[in-house]
């Protein structure tokens, strides 16, 4: 039985965001808001179908897919970029690959007890995002 992502969660800690945001050359003054922001997910998991909304009082981002099966993204509100990407399980671990301009980029969640882990990657840089669940 994989994991259940589905409920609402705030970020606590967020390693490396900014030099995430860097790597997506997000321009200065747009990281600065960025970073200062408070994150919550929330996610609404069926079976094998998902909705992210990661909401901010700056902006809002949603994606919705399935796993397996490769959709186009248009990152916009973050880089305006459009890629190409499919979700997998690796184990536990939601694990999607965002092919498009940008090198090595991709994201993983997974849970941990009362935790929600999100690892963002581009390029060199990996940003590690912690949230905990919303009570
Ligand atoms: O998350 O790809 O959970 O899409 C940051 C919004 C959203 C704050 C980051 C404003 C979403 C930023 C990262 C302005 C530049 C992401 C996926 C995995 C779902």
């Amino acid at each position: 039985m994989p994991a259940d992502f589905s409920g609402t969660w705030i970020l606590e800690t967020n390693d490396k965001f900014e030099e995430y945001l860097k790597a997506l050359n997000i321009d200065f003054a747009t990281r600065k808001i960025a970073i200062s922001l408070s994150q919550t997910k929330v996610v609404a998991q069926d079976g094998e179908k998902f909705n992210f909304k990661t909401l901010s009082t700056f902006r809002n981002y949603e994606l919705a897919f399935t796993v397996g099966i490769e959709f186009d993204e248009c990152t916009k509100g973050l880089d305006n970029r459009n890629i190409k990407c499919l979700v997998t399980w690796e184990g536990d671990k939601l694990v999607c690959t965002q092919k498009g301009e940008k090198a090595n980029r991709g994201w993983k969640h997974w849970i941990e007890g009362n935790k929600l882990f999100l690892e963002l990657t581009c390029e060199n840089v990996v940003c590690v995002q912690v949230f905990k669940r919303k009570e």
